[in-house]
């Protein structure tokens, strides 16, 4: 274990694709993999990248990165599948479309299920960011899919927050959806060579109004990643992110507060395992007939296991 943590912290691929797996894949080791992790933590700046499918994630990512190569950065990539359960999966489109950076130098791509989380997001994901943060990545991206409320899921782990929107796609509902434009730290209108996004982008800037005067007013950009213009924009505005975050009260508020939520979500991990466990300890067919026919119920049953596990 420590042979394949030194490995990787050397920052060879192999061994942090392994490390990764083992975490995802919730092994025993990983908890001590995560402890061991944890203290060269801190370092990389986490950007989520999230939107529609097919807003152009991938290929803006695709963008992103060699922005980044070129300051010299060294970049992971967590590329989330919402409809993968399992793991390790690539998919083939990411690969296809970000495999020209997979085998270069300082480059780190992976796919991953999202353990049947739905946005994507999850213990696993984090897990794997921490993983990259400790080997050395300066710059970690993760792309998740935006489908539903568990898309906003991406600011607890993320320091920057890009939301991608595309002209043509029902702009008003991507815009309005419930919470996203709270969390965006940058507003990426992609397909800008399409018409329409001028349009997108003034929209998004009324509705930046309408959530009044804040500290940092998230810029709206134009971008087009395949003719791959205001990609060194985005990169910028990035960069002027993680300065505002790291020299305002802000900043320091949303670190304790992602802090907070990592350990509440360890917590309710550990409490669940407990609480699947006591139950299936005790579970078997008389008691389930007794619950059936109404010789107990599920009030007690519960207060009775929870006694156990208090004890
Ligand atoms: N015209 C135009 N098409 C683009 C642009 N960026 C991406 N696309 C196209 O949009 C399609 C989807 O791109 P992806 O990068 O796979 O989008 P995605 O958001 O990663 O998709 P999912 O991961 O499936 O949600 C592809 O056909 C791209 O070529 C752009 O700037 N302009
Ligand atoms: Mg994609």
């Amino acid at each position: 274990m420590d042979k394949l943590l030194t490995r990787a912290f050397d920052g060879d691929p192999r061994s942090i694709g392994r490390l990764i797996s083992l975490v995802e894949a919730e092994s025993p080791e990983s908890k001590e993999i995560m402890k061991k992790i944890y203290p060269r933590t801190g370092g990389a700046h986490v950007i989520g990248i999230t939107g529609s499918p097919g807003a152009g994630k991938s290929t803006f990512v695709d963008r992103l990165i060699s922005q980044f190569k070129a300051d010299g950065k060294k970049v992971g990539v967590i590329a989330i599948d919402p409809s993968s359960p399992f793991t390790g999966g690539a998919i083939l489109g990411d690969r296809l479309r970000m495999q020209d950076h997979a085998v270069e130098e300082g480059v780190f791509i992976r796919s991953m299920g999202s353990r049947g989380n739905l946005g994507g997001v999850s213990r696993g994901t984090h897990e794997a960011a921490l993983i990259l943060d400790a080997c050395g990545f300066d710059i970690v991206l993760i792309e998740t899919v935006g489908v539903g409320q568990s898309e906003v899921d991406i600011v607890k782990i993320a320091d920057t927050v890009c939301l991608i929107l595309t002209p043509g796609m029902g702009d008003d509902v991507q815009i309005m959806k419930a919470g996203i434009m709270e969390i965006a730290d940058v507003f990426v209108v992609n397909k800008a060579d399409k018409e329409g996004a001028d349009k997108v982008a003034a929209d998004v800037q009324v509705m930046l109004k309408m959530l009044g005067e804040r500290e940092w007013v998230p810029p709206v950009v134009l971008v087009s990643s395949n003719k791959n213009t205001g990609v060194d924009k985005v990169k910028d505005i990035i960069g002027a992110h993680e300065k505002y975050l790291n020299e305002s009260a802000e900043g320091r508020r949303r670190r304790w507060s992602q802090l907070e939520m990592e350990v509440e979500s360890i917590l309710r991990g550990e409490i669940s395992a407990v609480v699947e466990k006591s139950w299936k300890a005790r579970k078997n067919d008389e008691l389930m007939l007794s619950l059936s026919e109404r010789r107990s119920d599920p009030y007690t049953l519960a207060g009775e296991i929870m006694e156990e596990i208090m004890k």
